[in-house]
């Protein structure tokens, strides 16, 4: 590969620009860190400058033309609707059509998902949107007063686009208010003002996708407003704004949101991120896809285990995974972040992608080996293969050529880093990498963790849904409430989509700590200390008598409107469960070794 697979690949994408470009993504020139949202914006004093240009930045960009390349609304275009092509970059013969190829499986947006490139394409990305956004700043920094100007200045060079930790502990109060609230006060060029809060939602210039022949389901329709079934996108008409979990007047409900987020943050977003760590293999960390032809013992591909053949814990959670869920709960049904094709319009978008670059920043060693990117995208065909040096389209590095997944590496070559990356420079990186599980562990627990792994065929139901987990709650149902002592945690599905694939039948995995609810329910008090469980020569447990996964798991899948389906018909394939024990010398570490397979579970 290398070269020539690169060069061949290049020589495909036309590189007409635009009137508006061509966009080109230069780093920013000095290095300085992307902060948390709490750090950013609600101290008061420390980054106000910051923040009143973060805000004045966002509305700059929704009020460009949304023809011009450097609007929101072209940048929000490129990962997934309207499906055209961003600054003249079309991919050449494997430009999108819309006719034919939505048909065979193919994704019309540009955004790489369920392959190698998910975390190192949003990077680029998000780099585009920080770099328009620092622009916008630095002309509104010069239009202040001078006696102001030159702190405004200085707060326009030091801008970097802060992230949303929905993982952390302080994200159970919900989502922060800066993102909910209808207006923020600032002072601007002009002054004190009362402004609309760019940052809880965009009013789109031209209609998003399609109307519904059933008119109750389109926003129009308010205060009878009712979300689409799940199968299709929302349709937002012009001059309508992006909503989150939109009610009969298409509002947003932020009880509802917040109400999920006590949920998923324990159950789902730290146990996920906690696992997410000790995954030390590129190729499950990236993506949340299996292929059918890893389920086979013949599979050669590298670094992609048979999920029956227990290699450690690289089969556990990937990025990608635990990402999906938020993506599902900050939009809800009908909302935008609950959509692939329209996500990237509602402003928080970014603030959650730039916590997903942080976490692939402080997984530290990317590397990209070759995959295949099973999805395709606006200028890669189904199955096209994808390494390191595969363009990040339409990501310009220069005119003339494109980012990869390798120029992106060093975040600090871009012109940004990340608070625990200052702290603990030059440090062990064992140090740093404790204190990052030590942020996420789900709970106090010295003994064995638990985890329920399981493998979802993706398109069997039209997404997005989730999988609940119930441990040893044989009638489980969609009713059970998730505070039940039982509730484990789930695996969301965010991107199922009913396309049949050139390449097979493809997987999601995704996987849920249960151990919390063991403890809860005391079965493994119960069952792990007899003396007879435990294997005379090595000292370990018995695979077989722990715990019985037939049985004491439950998997209950449900879509957003709250109906349940069955197991098989939401693609629920199997689940396996495993055990690693706690490092007696530093607990947040899980032993490796001492991993243990307990069993699976068909459906
Ligand atoms: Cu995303």
């Amino acid at each position: 590969m290398g070269l020539s697979h690169s060069s061949v690949y290049h020589s495909s994408h036309v590189r007409s620009v635009t009137k508006s470009g061509p966009v080109v993504i230069t780093p920013h020139q000095d290095v300085y860190p992307r902060l948390e949202i709490y750090d950013f914006c609600c101290d008061g004093t420390t980054y106000k400058p910051e923040f009143e240009l973060l805000v004045q930045g966002y509305q700059a960009m929704y009020d460009r033309p949304y023809e011009d390349m450097r609007s929101f609304y072209q940048v929000a275009g490129i990962h997934g609707l309207p499906y055209s092509a961003y600054d003249g970059v079309t991919g050449g013969a494997h430009e999108y059509h819309n006719d034919t190829d939505w048909a065979i499986g193919r994704w019309g947006g540009y955004c790489h998902h369920g392959d190698i490139l998910f975390p190192t394409w949003h990077r680029p990305y998000m780099l585009l949107i920080e770099s328009l956004l620092i622009d916008e700043a630095k002309k509104i920094a010069l239009q202040y007063p001078d006696k102001e100007k030159e702190k405004y200045v200085e707060a326009a060079n030091k801008l970097r686009h802060p992230y949303w930790d929905w993982s952390a502990e302080k994200a159970l109060e919900g989502i922060p208010n800066v993102f909910s609230k209808e207006k923020l006060e600032i002072y601007t060029p002009k002054g004190w003002k009362i402004v609309n809060n760019p940052l809880k939602s965009y009013t789109l210039p031209v209609d998003l996708s399609t109307p519904f022949p059933t008119k109750s389901n389109n926003p129009t329709a308010k205060p009878n407003y009712t979300p689409p079934s799940m199968d299709y996108n929302p349709y937002t008409p012009a001059g309508y704004p992006t909503v989150r979990h939109p009610n009969a007047n298409y509002q947003d409900q932020y009880d509802v949101l917040n109400q999920e987020m006590l949920v998923y943050v324990p159950a789902v977003f730290r146990a996920g991120f906690y696992q997410m760590f000790l995954n030390d293999n590129y190729l499950h960390f990236s993506n949340h896809a299996l292929r059918s032809n890893d389920t086979e013992m013949a599979d050669t591909n590298p670094g992609h285990p048979n999920p029956l053949v227990f290699v450690g814990y690289a089969h556990f959670a990937s990025i990608e995974t635990t990402h999906d869920g938020l993506h599902i709960i900050a939009g809800g049904l009908g909302g935008h972040m609950s959509y692939p094709d329209i996500t990237t319009f509602d402003p928080l978008f970014f603030f959650h992608h730039m916590h997903i670059d942080r976490l692939l920043a402080l997984w530290q060693a990317v590397w990209v080996p070759e995959s295949i990117a099973v999805n395709g995208t606006y200028t890669a065909k189904l199955n096209e293969k994808v390494n390191g040096n595969t363009d990040l389209t339409p990501f310009r590095k220069s005119e003339k050529e494109f980012w990869n997944s390798n120029d992106v590496r060093d975040i600090e070559k871009l012109g940004y880093t990340y608070p625990e990356l200052m702290k603990f420079k030059g440090h062990d990186s064992k140090k740093l990498h404790s204190y990052i599980l030590g942020l996420y562990k789900p709970d106090p627990h010295f003994g064995r963790r638990w985890f329920a792994k399981l493998t979802i065929e993706e398109g069997k139901l039209i997404g997005p849904y989730v999988i609940r987990v119930f441990v040893d709650l044989a009638n489980a149902t969609a009713k059970t409430p998730v505070t039940s002592p039982h509730f484990a945690g789930l695996v969301a599905m965010w991107r199922s989509t009913n396309n049949f694939r050139a390449n097979g039948t493809t997987y999601t995995v995704g996987s849920v700590d249960i151990t919390a609810a063991m403890e809860r329910l005391g079965l493994r008090m119960e069952k792990h200390d007899y003396v007879s469980d435990v294997n005379a020569t090595t000292g370990l447990l018995k695979s077989t008598s722990l715990f019985n996964v037939d049985t004491d798991i439950n998997c209950v899948p449900v879509r957003q409107n709250g109906e349940e389906v069955n197991p098989k018909d939401a693609g629920v394939t199997n689940v396996e469960v495993y055990s690693f024990e706690h490092d007696n010398e530093d607990p947040n570490f899980l032993v490796k070794n001492t991993g243990q397979y307990h069993g699976a579970k068909k459906f």
